[in-house]
């Protein structure tokens, strides 16, 4: 397994495993703090010369959560994943950079005051839990630990996001998310099939929302549609539902470029960093951390740190085999 291929897919061996991993997570990153400065912000038709300082937002805070706490304890535990994403919050940092929803920090609080891991985020939003793309925004970890046993991907995705997400959507956003990551680990540049891949998260779905969103998606694809009608169509919010759709569509239509599709995610306006952290996850995944430009990548708050841990994680992948 050392060499030669994985899975029976040509080419994916342990170095481009580890390309991949380090890509995708470094891709969250990268997406994630192209697109901080301009969150909230109009649609843009072009970002040509993107503002780039490299500092992260709670999208990637929360990926090294869930990271950490894979490889700390060897797989998934609830109560220890929220304790990290606790010991990993800084209310202050929060303010001037990180940013976070307003459900993650009510929910670390219940808990500290002594509510259940998976019973806290339950109490959100007037009890039916929250749809936000919070969950979604961190699972690259799992897409990338599971990547090739789809029922635990979507049996840890639920649990993972459940510390957060109580809603149905919030967390099937997740799974797609975290199926899309494994898809694009499973590919070997250049030969992923755009369409063939929308079809596939569209199988994979159990709900119609997302089934609906990404067949929509196909149909963007094939026409080439602008990006004004892709906003229209698939959303730029901060609602899981209308966003992670979009995400998956950015990196399906720039499939060959990393660069491309993350420039192009940050260009559609509204929740920049989180659809560019999804979309980034995802291409970074397909192409691994060599096609990640590397001034963005030498840029990048902890980018070191961020590397070391996706190793960690291939090591935890190899164990289990
Ligand atoms: N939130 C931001 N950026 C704005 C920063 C605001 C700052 N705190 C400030 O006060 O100035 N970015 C980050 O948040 C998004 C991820 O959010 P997450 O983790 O899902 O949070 P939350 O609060 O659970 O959900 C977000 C919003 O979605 C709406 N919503 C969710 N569930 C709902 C429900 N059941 N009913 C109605 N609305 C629901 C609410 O508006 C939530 O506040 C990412 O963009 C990340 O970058
Ligand atoms: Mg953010
Ligand atoms: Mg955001």
């Amino acid at each position: 397994m050392q060499r030669g291929f994985f899975l029976g897919v040509p080419g994916l061996d342990v170095a481009a495993l580890r390309l991949k991993f380090r890509g995708s997570m470094l891709g969250t990153g990268v997406g994630d703090a192209l697109g901080r400065p301009l969150e909230g912000g109009v649609f843009r038709l072009v970002v040509e010369q993107p503002e780039f300082d490299g500092r992260y937002t709670d999208d990637t805070e929360m990926m090294i959560g869930v990271a950490e706490s894979l490889v700390e304890v060897g797989g998934f535990d609830g109560e220890h994943m929220a304790r990290t994403f606790m010991r990993n919050y800084d209310p202050d940092l929060d303010r001037a950079v990180r940013r976070y929803g307003p459900g993650p920090p009510t929910v670390f609080r219940l808990i500290e005051r002594g509510e259940r891991w998976d019973a806290a985020s339950r109490r959100l939003f007037g009890g039916e839990g929250s749809f936000g793309n919070g969950a979604a925004m961190r699972i690259a970890p799992v897409g990338l630990l599971y990547f090739d046993e789809p029922e635990a991907l979507r049996k840890i995705t639920e649990q993972s996001s459940l510390i957060t997400h109580a809603h149905p959507l919030g967390v099937e956003g997740a799974v797609v998310q975290a199926y899309a990551v494994a898809l694009a680990v499973k590919s070997k540049p250049p030969s992923l099939n755009p369409r063939e891949f929308l079809e596939e998260l569209e199988a994979f779905t159990r709900e119609e929302v997302y089934r609906e969103a990404l067949r929509e998606a196909a149909l963007l694809l094939d026409e080439r549609a602008d990006r004004r009608k892709v906003v229209s169509a698939l959303g730029n919010g901060v609602e899981a539902f209308r966003s992670v759709p979009t995400a998956i569509y950015c990196f399906a239509a720039n499939a060959e470029s990393f660069e491309k599709t993350v420039l192009y995610a940050i260009s559609l306006g509204g929740d920049t960093d989180t659809i560019g952290a999804m979309a980034g996850a995802i291409s970074g995944a397909y192409h691994g951390e060599e096609k990640i430009p590397s001034e963005w990548v030498r840029k990048l708050e902890n980018a070191d740190y961020i590397a070391s841990l996706a190793d960690r994680l291939l090591e935890l992948k190899l164990k289990q085999q």
